[in-house]
């Protein structure tokens, strides 16, 4: 511990702040990842000789032609007493699922990680024809019966083909391993004789004969199963680790498995890690990292800006690409996770997948595309919420505002220098002794006028809620979580007490389903029998924080492993999905202080697989250096293959003093990031936008006013998102999957389906960047309409990008419906009328489309909202038509969640209030030539316009093209019109 002294006064400081990675384990430093490496470096030095164990009974293959189920019983010829089960699913949507378990173990196995990540239950398909022959059973199915899953019975294998190619295999390289429950044996001194069978095993030499393909014989003799497990029993019953020993009272109950893509060499996902987009390699000749990546929620000090090390989340989602097709994989386990990646080949990929417990459940996402896998994803856990459109725009935050008075000048100050904020918030300094919920009031004596200056410009808060209770008798909430028994408990049952922000602290309980509403009542305004935070508003939203959990004197600075859970099970086995319940809770607290309930907003650190449901999330505490700036693009694109779209990292980097160059080019960032907040630590210097020195501040208050122009185009994005589950902002591989010139690119991306095309520069004294296009189409520069032309074997172009410049493209064929008047915030822009900006491709056409509700409310899913496509055409030679038509009538998508679609009507009330929204003005970029009349069809007056000659669409050359700017098209953004340009 450190004393510091902060805002007059002093405080103690843990000494967590001096963490270092080496806190945290290696896999050699981690029992079950040693002894699941182990194996697959025998099954290496074996190469052909070695054989998986694990076989199928083909006389115990059932298939339920009701439920279409495929069931097995699989046994390992180690331990052939001991039992196992595999089922089989094909969803309707040609998902696979593949579930093993031990049957009748000693103990149970954790296998409620899918029912915590999925929304529903999945339809089971039911034009899947099966066949159980004698060496395999195969299921057939799509529309031209091009998919095929078998199952290969000895040994054990699951491959899924398309068209007879293999996308996955799961136990191809024979590293499937399911460490049965088994009981401690005495020490070897004490033993006897007839005392070395543990219950529910058979004697060692008992399935010694089923082994036939000995690697070292003469381990035979000793152990017979050391060819496959190792000669010895590798930290089984207890772990220690620096100070920490973790009792393992289940003892070893890990899972090995090996899921290859022989056809894919290219694998993205499995966030959160701070490495590429395309994962680097972890195992073969020459690896990149010389660990594995790690799933195991960590609240990580300074951590670095390449590495496998284990993050704030886990998603253990990936896909693996090829030009040919992708095809994805989740693994629905909430315990510690390592996968080792290799390349055994230029066109395949190895992944081995090591847990320490829970059962097998993976999910095999066929594809073919990318987007079929955002689907398929988006299915299985639901697709990302349409959030509140105000969180979209730029959020302030600092650890910490250190009072009302304090937040009333920040606002003011943004106010005075035009700067455009939505949302100022407030970290832990806020509650009286971290005591969340509680004021400190002395420093915030009125909590809610200080909320209620905020909200009368329509700005929200933010106020941070942490997991750790303060263990205090004048802390109602502790004292209402420990009566009614919703905290944690140790391994020998007492409460759980570790050291947090608040002291001695205690952590609800959030498996128990006795805390959930106790928890969403804490955050009701009224009077209640419990104890609640009367002393808020509705305007109040929230941040969960540390709740991987973050403990500051635990193993790795997170609870115990062998902590206790509600239903018994061990904080082992769920620990990656702690996090996710803490936000989900939280979401649904903030949902229901409303009646209609209004969309909340709720930040969370930790997540897991799901966590998208329930909020925004941000890469943590990242450092104020050029690389923490550079990985955290890559990290918020991977964290969208995980289907967590709405994501971004602090603006600034949390540690750290950013130069005004490093701040505005973080900046930029931000502006392209769907989550957009500024943040720093205590101990940096205040660094406010608005305190920046010119030229910097006026750069800063442009890159705002940009973000705020684009918010129908980001909340347009998060439309699509919410019905296709494809991310917001999408890597290279997504928009362009056949382009292998474009897998491994990170750090240039595409916002939503809106045709832009962004590369922060994310290095010091840049003044050009490079950006690669991958088509033979014309791209115009943003900011100065330049043209450039890609071509169709792709092309990097130079763009300039000096300080105030920010790279970025609009693809040709485009139409962005943008919002130009600078307001101070964004609900201020309701009934802002609209800029048309029309880029037109190479053959002169051009589309986009324009979402719109009431951005609060849930009243779009009854169908209230607008949705509108402009579409620029040539219908004869020298003519360009620019329309406005419906598209929530015609319905053009299969979306994952078409409720809202199907209730639609053009004159829904929503749509009421907005029709008065005109179009300001069309701007048309790559026009032929100059027109010789512009009018709205049907009428016979001409428009005002001016036209500027430059480079036409149509045209190889680069340039700056030509604009024409139609001012006052008197036209409205809900109404059908079209408008026609002669030339
Ligand atoms: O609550 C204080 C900070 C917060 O500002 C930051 O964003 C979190 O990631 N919090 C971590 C705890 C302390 C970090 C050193």
């Amino acid at each position: 511990m450190r004393w510091v002294a902060l805002f007059g006064g002093l405080f103690l400081l843990p000494d967590v702040l001096a963490v270092k990675s080496q806190d945290f384990k290696t896999c050699s430093q981690s029992g079950f990842c040693r002894r699941g490496r182990a194996l697959s470096t025998r099954a290496k030095e074996a190469s052909s000789s070695w054989k998986s164990p694990y076989s199928v009974d083909p006389s115990l293959v059932t298939v339920s032609p009701k439920e279409a189920i495929a069931k097995a019983a699989v046994k390992s010829s180690l331990y052939p007493d001991i039992k196992f089960s595999l089922e089989v699913r094909v969803h309707d949507d040609g998902v696979v699922r593949v579930r093993m378990d031990e049957v009748d173990g000693l103990k149970k196995r954790y296998d409620e990680a899918a029912s915590w990540a999925l929304v529903d239950e999945p339809t089971i398909s039911n034009t899947v024809s099966w066949t159980a022959g004698k060496k395999d059973l195969r299921a057939v199915y799509g529309v031209k019966k091009e998919v095929e899953l078998i199952v290969q019975y000895e040994p054990l294998k699951v491959s899924l083909l398309r068209n007879g190619k293999e996308q996955v295999v799961l136990n191809g390289q024979g590293l499937l391993h399911m460490e049965h429950f088994r009981n401690k044996e005495p020490p070897k001194e004490e033993k006897k004789e007839e005392e070395t069978k543990p219950e529910g095993e058979v004697a060692p030499d008992a399935g010694a004969e089923q082994v036939v393909m000995q690697v070292e014989p003469e381990a035979k003799v000793e152990n017979p199963r050391a060819w496959f497990e190792g000669d010895s029993e590798d930290a089984y019953w207890e772990e220690s680790f620096s100070s920490w020993t973790d009792s393992k009272p289940k003892g070893p109950e890990s899972l090995s498995i090996d899921i290859t893509f022989p056809n894919h060499a290219t694998v993205y996902g499995i966030p959160q890690h701070a490495t590429n987009l395309a994962l680097p390699t972890t195992t073969g000749d020459s690896p990149t990292f010389s660990d594995p990546y790690r799933l195991y929620n960590a609240d990580v000090f300074e951590y670095l800006a390449s590495s496998p090390m284990s993050l704030y989340g886990s998603i253990p989602v990936l896909h693996a690409h090829s030009a040919d097709s992708t095809v994805g994989i989740f693994h629905a386990v909430g315990s510690e996770t390592w996968i080792d990646i290799g390349h055994s080949s230029e066109k395949s990929t190895e992944t081995h997948w090591i847990s320490e417990s829970g059962i097998m459940d993976i999910f095999l996402m066929p594809g073919p595309t990318p987007e079929a896998i955002f689907a398929q994803w988006a299915r299985l856990v639901g697709p990302t919420p349409l959030p509140a459109q105000w969180s979209l725009g730029y959020h302030q935050c600092r650890w910490n505002y250190v009072s009302s008075d304090d937040i009333r000048t920040v606002q003011k100050r943004f106010d005075e220098d035009d700067m455009p904020v939505d949302v100022l918030w407030l970290d832990i300094e806020y509650a009286e002794e971290h005591k969340y919920f509680m004021w400190d009031k002395k420093n915030f004596p009125d909590p809610v006028k200080m909320t209620n200056d905020v909200a009368a410009v329509g700005r929200k808060m933010v106020v941070i809620i942490d997991p750790h209770l303060k263990r205090t008798s004048n802390y109602p909430a502790y004292q209402e979580a420990t009566e009614r028994k919703l905290l944690v408990k140790t391994k020998s049952e007492d409460e759980y007490e570790g050291w947090c922000w608040s002291g001695s602290s205690a952590w609800l309980d959030m498996f128990n389903p006795a805390t959930w509403q106790w928890y969403i009542d804490l955050y009701k305004t009224d009077k209640r029998d419990t104890w609640s935070w009367t002393e808020s508003t509705t305007d109040i939203h929230i941040w969960n924080d540390m709740n991987e959990p973050s403990v500051f004197n635990g193993p790795e600075i997170t609870m115990p492993k062998d902590n206790i859970h509600h239903g018994g099970w061990e904080h082992r086995d769920i620990h990656n999905i702690n996090g996710m319940l803490f936000s989900n809770l939280t979401s649904q607290a903030v949902m229901s202080r409303t009646d209609p309930p209004q969309r909340p907003f709720v930040l969370t650190r930790s997540f897991y697989a799901g966590s998208h449901r329930f909020g925004a999330m941000w890469t943590g505490d990242n450092l104020g250096t050029w690389e923490h700036m550079a990985v955290g693009i890559k990290m918020v694109l991977a964290n969208g293959v995980g289907g967590f779209a709405f994501a971004g990292s602090d603006v600034g980097g949390f540690f750290g003093n950013p130069e005004p160059e490093m701040l505005v080019r973080w900046y930029q960032v931000g502006v392209f990031s769907p989550f957009f907040r500024a943040h720093a630590h205590i101990d940096t210097k205040r660094r406010e936008p608005f305190l920046l020195d010119e030229p910097h501040k006026s750069i800063v208050r442009d890159l705002l006013r940009l973000r705020y122009s684009m918010l129908p185009i980001w909340y347009t994005a998060f439309r699509e998102t919410s019905v296709t589950g494809l991310p917001v902002v999408r890597p290279h591989y997504v928009v362009f999957p056949k382009d292998k010139a474009g897998f491994e690119l990170d750090d240039q991306f595409w916002l939503g389906s809106s045709g832009l095309l962004v590369k922060p520069v994310t290095e010091k004294g840049a003044t050009e960047a490079s950006v690669y296009i991958p088509e033979d189409q014309v791209y115009y520069d943003y900011f100065s309409n330049h043209a450039y032309r890609g071509s169709s074997k792709g092309k990097n172009v130079t763009v300039p990008a000096a300080l105030h410049q920010l790279p970025l493209l609009l693809r040709g064929g485009s139409i962005l419906a943008t919002r130009e008047r600078p307001r101070r915030s964004a609900p201020l822009m309701k009934f802002d009328p609209f800029t048309l900006r029309v880029a037109l491709s190479k053959t002169g056409s051009a589309r986009g489309e324009l979402y719109l509700d009431d951005g609060v409310s849930y009243s779009y899913r009854d169908g209230n909202f607008i949705w509108r496509e402009f579409v620029a055409e040539q219908p004869q030679k020298r003519t360009l038509r620019i329309s406005n038509k419906d598209l929530g009538k015609a319905q053009p998508e299969k979306a994952v969640d078409s409720a809202a679609l199907t209730k639609f009507d053009p004159t829904n009330a929503f749509a009421k209030t907005v029709k008065d929204v005109r179009v300001e003005k069309v701007v048309v970029v790559g026009l032929s030539g100059k027109p010789s009349s512009v009018k709205v069809e049907g009428s016979g007056k001409q428009l005002a316009w001016e036209y500027t000659l430059g480079v036409a669409a149509g045209e190889k050359k680069e340039g700056t093209a030509s604009v024409l700017t139609i001012k006052d098209p008197k036209v409205l953004v809900t109404e059908d019109w079209a408008l026609s340009i002669q030339l």
